[in-house]
């Protein structure tokens, strides 16, 4: 990732979420990845795209990234059994993604552990998810536990503790990214979602010590894709 942003100078990370139609959204998530690769750090990829077309339909987009040695990245908050986990991330590498983003909360035994072993082997990264960008994030990631530390800051910990290469904070959380920061050390890449459609700042979640900015709409519902990268950038 770091490579990838050096040389690209750039710190955003392309999550190639398109609405509409089945039979035009992939062709157009090709377009805008065509205008947008030599301007972005590397992509991310959700439900959006994996649901509809598989990982055998969106060959296109993985061609590309692969050509352009751009991560990728699968947005898949890997959230259940160990043994169901280590199947979703077997298939997410096989197609050559490089980072899957999982759910901290499933806990590290008969979770989260063998999943880390297992992409740590295939030189692959994990993401936690630390604190979400939705109003609703609070609900959860704020709760506390019964010596008053709340949820997101054990999250960190786990992060660091397992030995997570990133971390999701929301960008429109400035301090939660302080804070994790501190926690998750300078070895740990914070990724930042929110800004643009979700109202967020850029320049704050940076300035606060996020490493990238994971944006979707603003780019991918923009009429100029390419313009609407270079505003960001900016
Ligand atoms: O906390 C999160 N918030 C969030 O928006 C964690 C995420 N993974 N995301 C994802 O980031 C969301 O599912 C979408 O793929 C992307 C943000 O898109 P946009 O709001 O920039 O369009």
């Amino acid at each position: 990732m770091l490579r990838s942003a050096s040389s690209r100078q750039s710190r955003i990370v392309l999550n190639l979420d398109l609405w509409g139609p089945f039979d035009s959204r992939l062709a157009r998530a090709e377009r805008v990845l065509g205008v947008v690769k030599d301007g972005v750090a590397g992509v991310k990829l959700n439900h959006h795209l994996l649901l509809p077309y598989g990982l055998r339909g969106i060959g296109g987009i993985l061609e590309v990234c692969h050509a352009e040695e751009l991560p990728l990245i699968a947005d898949l908050k890997v959230n259940d059994i160990e043994s169901t986990n280590l199947n979703i991330v077997d298939s997410l590498f096989a197609f050559g993604f490089d980072a899957v983003i999982v759910n901290p909360f499933v806990g590290r035994e008969e979770g989260l552990g063998g999943v880390l072993d297992q992409v740590h082997l295939k030189g692959g990264g994990v993401i936690f998810l630390v604190y979400m960008s939705h109003k609703g994030a609070s609900e959860g990631y704020d709760l506390r536990l019964e010596n008053g530390e709340p949820l997101y800051r054990v999250f960190a910990e786990r992060a660091r503790e397992w030995g997570a290469d990133g971390v999701v904070v929301s960008a429109k959380s400035v301090d939660r990214i302080r804070e994790t920061r501190e926690i998750v050390g300078k070895n740990c890449l914070i990724f930042s979602p929110g800004v643009g459609a979700q109202g967020g700042d850029a320049t704050a979640g940076l300035a606060a010590g996020a490493d990238f900015m994971l944006v979707g709409r603003t780019i991918t519902e923009s009429q100029d894709p390419a313009k609407a990268l270079a505003g960001l950038r900016k």
